[in-house]
């Protein structure tokens, strides 16, 4: 029989963490037999069939009813003060056989990138002990490869990275393309933490960005991933040209996982001139022209995406935005295939927000695109529950906000930053409402 009793549990605030690995959390759920969790009028249950309609009806809730979930949720499961810091590194840059149309890092785009040899081990650990120096207790290393293949010598260089970057207590990701289920296990036992590899967009929408690789192909590097105990970082980017219902068709697929990933990056596209998706004019957001279209709406939208001196080759779509509007550049958008959409904080907060309420114990990180919020921007997506962020002036080939600057942030919003290792709360006692947790009383208990 399900649950009948419901237990408030009340300890330290935020002193005792489940384990950070979603496998590991739900054995321990099931046995302390975690139903749900509800705080101020809100339940959450950790679920893995979650249908689309049912996302869809929580995307489009009115914001603020949308972000008062979120939050809520967030506090159920995590100190919404700590946000994560963490740092990237591209290990190979650039020369890319792949063709996904937003990179920077293509062989087949002309961009502002050179194609670098792989740095050294020691150059790598140099950079992860000036990140842990500044806070970040996340280190990443990215290749721009599609697969790991069979470059055996690299992968022994990688494989020392990820054994001093452990030494050095950080979390270690790394996302180096298409991998084996052998490759997976030898950077488990050199002491990987996690392995990012992005599904980027909906199964529809896939083919569009990428054509030499499947959505597939994506998952079955995933499966590999976790088959070798390696936790697992996935998720997307917004302003791929995509459509509402690609971005909860990405979440979608997610959410029904067998196991939610412990880490989910939520990136705005960096528009890079050369590349497909930069050359695109820009129209405004997705949800604003989907409503400024309406019959009844006489809207006049104006192009983003140019390029701005100061950035070179990168166009920073909230400058270029307060560009034209000086400029007074403005066009009826006529809804052609040759603009997309352009990502606004209001969709990134959306975005966050679902996938939030959707995998509460799961890390959901304002990624790539920060260049292009202001800090009360960035607020909202920390209300609508993103607990990490990178840190560091290049993301890997493009800029982002510089060290001080988050720092002041983090000073002006309260936040400090998340311990290295430290899973979702086992539960939290809030100041001012307690978090109820509905156990679920089997048959021979209550008899
Ligand atoms: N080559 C590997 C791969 O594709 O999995 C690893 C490196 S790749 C650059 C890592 C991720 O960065 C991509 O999967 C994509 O989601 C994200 N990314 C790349 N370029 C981006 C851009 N211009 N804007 C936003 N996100 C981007
Ligand atoms: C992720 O989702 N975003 C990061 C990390 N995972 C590897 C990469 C962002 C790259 C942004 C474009 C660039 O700097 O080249
Ligand atoms: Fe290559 Fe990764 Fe860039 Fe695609 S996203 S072109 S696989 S580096």
């Amino acid at each position: 029989m399900e649950h009948e009793s419901s237990i408030k549990v009340h300890v330290d605030k935020y002193s005792l963490r489940l384990p950070n690995n979603d496998r590991d959390r739900t054995f321990l759920a099931q046995q302390t037999e975690e139903h749900s969790r509800s705080m101020s009028g809100v339940v959450s249950v950790v679920r893995h069939d979650w249908t689309r309609e049912e996302i869809s009806t929580i995307y489009h809730l009115p914001l603020y009813d949308l972000l008062y979930r979120a939050a809520t949720v967030h506090r159920m499961y995590w100190n919404p003060s700590e946000v994560q810091q963490c740092t990237l590194i591209s290990i190979k840059t650039g020369g890319c056989t792949e063709d996904c149309s937003y990179c920077s890092q293509s062989s087949r785009y002309k961009t502002h990138v050179k194609p670098t040899p792989t740095l050294k081990v020691q150059q790598v650990l140099e950079a992860a002990q000036r990140a842990k120096d500044a806070g970040s207790t996340r280190f990443c290393m990215g290749a721009a490869w599609r697969e790991l293949g069979n470059k055996t010598n690299a992968f022994t260089h990688i494989l020392d990275m990820v054994r001093g970057v452990n030494e050095m207590g950080l979390e270690v990701c790394a996302t180096l393309g298409m991998l084996t289920l052998d490759q997976a296990k030898a950077l488990k036992e050199a002491g990987l933490t996690s392995y990012n590899h992005n599904l980027d967009t909906s199964p529809e929408h896939y083919p569009k960005v990428i054509t030499t690789r499947t959505f597939q192909d994506r998952l079955d590097t995933l499966a590999n991933v976790r088959e070798a105990g390696l936790s697992v970082c996935c998720g997307g980017i917004l302003g791929l040209g995509e459509k509402e219902m690609d971005r909860i068709g990405l979440l979608h697929v997610l959410a029904t996982l067998p196991e939610h990933p412990e880490s989910v990056p939520i990136n705005a596209l960096v528009s890079v001139q050369g590349t497909p998706l930069g050359n695109k004019k820009k129209r405004n957001s997705l949800s604003s022209v989907e409503e400024a279209n309406t019959p009844s709406n006489n809207v006049t939208i104006t192009p983003c995406g140019k390029s701005l001196p100061s950035e070179e080759n990168i166009s920073i779509h909230a400058a270029s935005r307060v560009k034209e509007e000086k400029e007074g550049v403005a066009v009826e958008y006529d809804g052609d295939d040759e603009s997309i959409a352009q990502v606004d904080a209001f969709d990134m907060a959306r975005m966050i927000a679902t996938a939030r309420i959707l995998m509460p114990r799961t890390m959901v990180r304002l990624s790539a695109g920060r260049m292009s919020f202001s800090h009360a921007e960035q607020f909202m997506m920390f209300q609508a529950g993103a607990n990490s962020i990178f840190s560091g002036d290049t993301l890997l080939t493009t800029p982002n906000p510089q060290v001080d600057e988050d720092r002041i942030l983090f000073q002006k919003l309260g936040l400090v930053g998340k311990p290295a290792h430290q899973g979702p709360l086992i539960a939290p006692a809030e100041v001012d409402g307690m978090v109820h947790i509905t156990r679920v009383v089997h048959e021979s208990f209550t008899q």
